[in-house]
């Protein structure tokens, strides 16, 4: 299990960049949620896009992964997603769950969660779920498994994770995160939206999700998807690709305007 807090990932200038991502592609998807891979064929959506992602390569980000996979990452952008968390929805939040969900098997893979604004006392924030003592990966696995074999969905009441861990097993950390901060974890971590009742003003919050291109789950291999990763020869630093019918290919400006990519890797 990994999982890391960095304080201040983006400074002012990046995340002005990434809130203005971020209030573009909310507003254009009428919903709490976006994903980049969703809006990434609309040429206007790509630019604002383009430079959410040149600041997450520029950031620490990239590297941390590289620590830990020995390269650094693919931004999977069907599922690098923007979130809006009203103080007062509490359908929008999302119980406690795994990013396996993402991934299906140990692959390489880190999502580094990035609220937009301060989180944690008036803003809905993230819970990661502490084990207090030693749990057996399978403990978590077996009940996520029979969750996707049955059909059912893949989280779990408070209840189910006290099952898991044991009522004195577990604590549920709420993050103190600034604007620009991160949370740093693997498919194996645990967590939900925070629960805070007393929240009184929104939140928006980036999910970067990075995978090894030449080490992709045998389900992300298997999907159709949009991707992007560094490349020193293009102007903007970044190529984007896309993957379809078990084919990777780089894709230029052009040829992605009005692309159709089914799939969410
Ligand atoms: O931002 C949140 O409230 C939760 C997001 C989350 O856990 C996820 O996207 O996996």
């Amino acid at each position: 299990m990994y999982f890391r807090i960095r304080p201040t990932v983006f400074e002012p200038a990046a995340l002005a960049d990434l809130q203005a991502c971020a209030d573009e592609l909310i507003a254009r998807a009428r919903t709490h949620r976006a994903s980049l891979g969703s809006y990434l064929p609309d040429a206007s959506a790509r630019v604002l896009i383009t430079a959410a992602v040149r600041r997450f390569y520029a950031s620490e980000l990239p590297a941390l992964f590289a620590e830990r996979f020995g390269k650094r990452p693919a931004l999977s952008l069907g599922i690098t997603t923007i979130r809006y968390q009203a103080p007062d929805a509490p359908a929008n939040r999302v119980e406690w769950h795994l990013d396996l969900n993402f991934v299906y098997d140990d692959s390489p893979f880190m999502v580094a969660w990035v609220p937009l604004e301060d989180v944690g006392t008036t803003r809905i924030g993230l819970e990661v779920c502490a084990p207090t003592r030693p749990v057996a990966p399978a403990a978590l696995f077996t009940p996520w498994l029979q969750r996707i074999r049955s059909g059912r969905t893949p989280v779990f009441t408070d209840g189910e994770v006290e099952a898991i861990f044991g009522a004195d097993g577990f604590q549920a950390r709420s993050l103190s995160l600034s604007a620009g901060g991160a949370a740093v974890f693997d498919q194996f971590v645990l967590h939900r939206s925070q629960d805070l009742t007393t929240a009184t003003e929104p939140r928006r919050s980036f999910e970067f999700r990075m995978m090894d291109l030449d080490a992709l789950s045998d389900w992300a291999r298997r999907t159709d998807g949009l991707f992007c990763r560094e490349a020193e020869g293009s102007p903007d630093g970044i190529e984007f690709l896309v993957k379809a019918g078990g084919t990777l290919r780089v894709a230029a400006g052009p040829e992605l305007d009005g692309l159709e990519v089914s799939g969410s890797s």
